[in-house]
């Protein structure tokens, strides 16, 4: 076994082979370790086969004739510099300079990261990233930066995808040398739904720049600057790129809620401009901003700010396009957008169609269309895999006006519908969204704020309340927990506050905390809980990045590391697979290490015995193995 493993080790193979490299590569001896992981894999195969995943039950089924995602050739050996060597070699601020001299306009890519959170349920799997990567560093090179990390990707990953979300954040930069890499971060909720004491919030972003983000997109829910300093300021220790990010909320025009108006996003601008923002973003999450407004926005704050400027929006209207090309046309310095097969709906604008747009214009993106179309092609198989996970939105919604509902929340809230059978009346949860938010003050949405506006519009539908009756001080209501904990001021403050008159009757009295939330969370003592999880989950070391998982989701990283325990390493499965498991006489290669690869054939499925065990046969690299897993149908 040593020898077998000596001949396949990619160093040994690269003839860069030395007595050393024995000494320092304990792997060599893991033939034993290998072994289990080859039969967790098996068990985890066997079990999906026999009882399917739990996830797709019931679900749309792919296509039988499902085209395997090939990425596209690469068109060089070494990827050209990109804006992450600008960023490597001259540091931030050097970027933001250069940002402001390009007369392009810059795209980010958001495939990795909000395309599939917006259409998808986040459900993309790290190896379909992976394999994308090396293509983008060589043909793409000339993007601003992929987003494809935080946001709802983080929880997602562990919780549904049994997979380690850091791992897929330093495969993807290892893979994509050139690009800058973004994430999106809650500033204080991390990439939680609640605050974290600072201690964490430091922590976390610490070790997200370590494990390979170079910009950070950091905004607060309520928008609320004050709130957001913590991770700005750790974002900026860190050396990397902080994107202070204004929320856009309404319609700056509507002479009915001048609460956000222009003047209010200039002040934002300056607000974050004043606490250190490199960059300043601008993220239409619902995709609210009009072509008219977004060309008054961008203008005053390029002249008022002094930043660059970073356009998000989301395409739910089917508007996207038309409000992006006018901000280009204002002097917006970059934009994001979904690559084709990923973008209309509630995710990005397409991004061929942007690039095309304004090709032999003065704001070329210089961004190569025949390799946006060639990547596109692998992203559509890519897509069809996850048919599951399809949210079935048929058309562009100018309801979207109406609601104001995140594009990363919709198809959400609408399976969260679907389950208590309120998915027929959809369009009156959609009015009762936009009633509550009236009744909270007229807030930003956006989450976590937008999942607490969402739980009571859920229980308004559900209860047959209208806003008068919740708000009558003489009804009796019991509120969900997301809005009590709202309202005692754990998210933090809304400009001008919460409207009394709501927090006496969610509180019932008891005083809100309208002070920042970070400032009464005691320190977490994080070598105090490197220790339990040591005892609690049987881990020999815990790293950063394990900790980071558990402080973040505590429950969520356990429930993962059982399973990991279980079922090993299936990040490395084909998607098809994960989810579908295998078919008699189907092969798969499995690369659960770089130059370990399991050939994996499925043979058959036997009886179901007394026990209500089924036998499941295989050959592994040639070798008969038979699996045994409870049958569950
Ligand atoms: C997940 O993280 O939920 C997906 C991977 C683990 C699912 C396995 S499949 C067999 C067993 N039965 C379940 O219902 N879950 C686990
Ligand atoms: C997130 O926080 O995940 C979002 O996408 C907000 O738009
Ligand atoms: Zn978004």
């Amino acid at each position: 076994d040593f020898v077998i493993n000596l001949l396949k080790h990619p160093t040994f193979l690269n003839n860069e082979y030395t007595t050393k490299f024995i000494d320092e590569t304990p792997s060599l001896f893991d033939f034993k370790q290998r072994r289990d992981r080859a039969t967790k894999i098996l068990t985890y195969l066997a079990d999906i086969t026999v009882n399917g995943h739990p996830e797709t039950a019931g679900r749309p089924i792919p296509a039988s004739d499902l085209r395997v995602p090939v990425p596209p050739k690469r068109h060089n050996e070494t990827p050209p510099k990109g804006t992450r060597q600008l960023l490597e070699e001259k540091g931030p601020q050097a970027v933001a300079d250069w940002m402001l001299k390009q007369k392009r306009l810059l795209i980010t890519d958001t495939t990795m990261r909000d395309g599939h959170q917006s259409l998808l349920a986040t459900r993309m799997r790290s190896i379909d990233m992976i394999n994308a990567a090396p293509v983008y560093a060589s043909n793409l090179s000339e993007l601003f930066s992929v987003e494809c990390w935080g946001g709802a990707t983080f929880d997602v990953a562990y919780r549904f995808l049994q997979e380690c979300p850091w791992q897929r954040l330093r495969d993807i930069r290892a893979n994509m040398p050139n690009v800058m890499t973004q994430m999106l971060l809650r500033a204080s909720n991390g990439v939680g739904y609640t605050n974290y004491p600072d201690n964490v919030v430091q922590f976390f972003v610490k070790q997200a720049a370590e494990s390979g983000v170079d910009v950070f997109r950091v905004f607060d829910s309520l928008n609320w600057v004050e709130n957001m300093r913590v991770a700005m300021d750790a974002v900026i220790d860190s050396g990397k790129i902080c994107e202070g990010t204004i929320c856009y909320t309404g319609d700056l025009l509507d002479p009915t809620r001048p609460k956000y108006d222009l003047k209010y996003y200039v002040q934002m601008g300056k607000d974050l401009k004043a606490a250190g923002a490199h960059i300043l973003g601008l993220k239409d999450m619902a995709g609210l901003l009009k072509p008219v407004q977004a060309r008054m926005l961008i203008k005053a704050l390029k002249e008022e700010v002094g930043l660059p400027i970073h356009f998000h929006t989301h395409d739910t209207s089917g508007a996207a396009a038309a409000t992006i090309l006018a901000a280009s046309e204002a002097g917006v310095d970059a934009v994001d957008a979904a690559m084709d097969a990923f973008s209309g709906g509630t995710s990005q604008a397409c991004l061929g169609s942007i690039v095309e747009a304004l090709r032999f214009t003065d704001r070329n993106t210089g961004l190569d269309i025949s390799a946006i179309r060639d990547m596109s092609i692998y992203w559509e198989a890519v897509r069809h895999q996850y048919a599951a996970f399809e949210s079935g939105l048929e058309a562009p919604a100018s309801e979207v006006y109406l609601h104001e509902m995140p594009g990363g929340q919709f198809t959400n809230l609408k399976a969260q519908a679907r389950s208590l059978g309120l998915e027929e009346r959809w369009h009156e949860v959609a009015q009762a969204y936009a009633d509550v938010n009236m009744m909270f003050g007229d807030i930003v949405k956006v989450t976590p704020s937008s999942k607490v506006v969402g739980d009571m519009a859920l229980m308004m539908v559900s209860q047959g309340l209208t806003r008068a009756q919740v708000e009558d001080p003489k009804s009796e209501v019991s509120f969900p927990d997301s809005v009590v904990d709202m309202m005692r001021g754990n998210l933090g403050q809304p400009p001008g506050g919460f409207p009394d008159g709501i927090v006496k009757k969610v509180l019932k009295g008891e005083k809100p905390n309208t002070e920042r939330p970070g400032k009464r969370l005691p320190p977490v003592d994080l070598d105090a809980v490197r220790k339990e999880m040591v005892t609690k989950l049987g881990l020999e070391e815990v790293d950063g990045e394990d900790l980071g998982g558990y402080l973040m989701y505590p429950k969520v990283f356990s429930d993962y590391v059982s399973r990991h325990d279980t079922y090993g390493p299936v990040r490395t499965l084909p998607t098809k697979n994960f989810f579908y498991g295998m078919e008699p006489g189907e092969e798969v290669s499995i690369s659960i290490d770089p130059g370990v690869t399991l050939e994996v054939r499925m043979l058959a499925e036997g009886e179901t015995n007394e026990e209500g065990e089924v036998k499941v046969f295989f050959e592994l690299n040639g070798q008969p193995r038979t699996v045994r897993v409870p049958n569950r149908t």
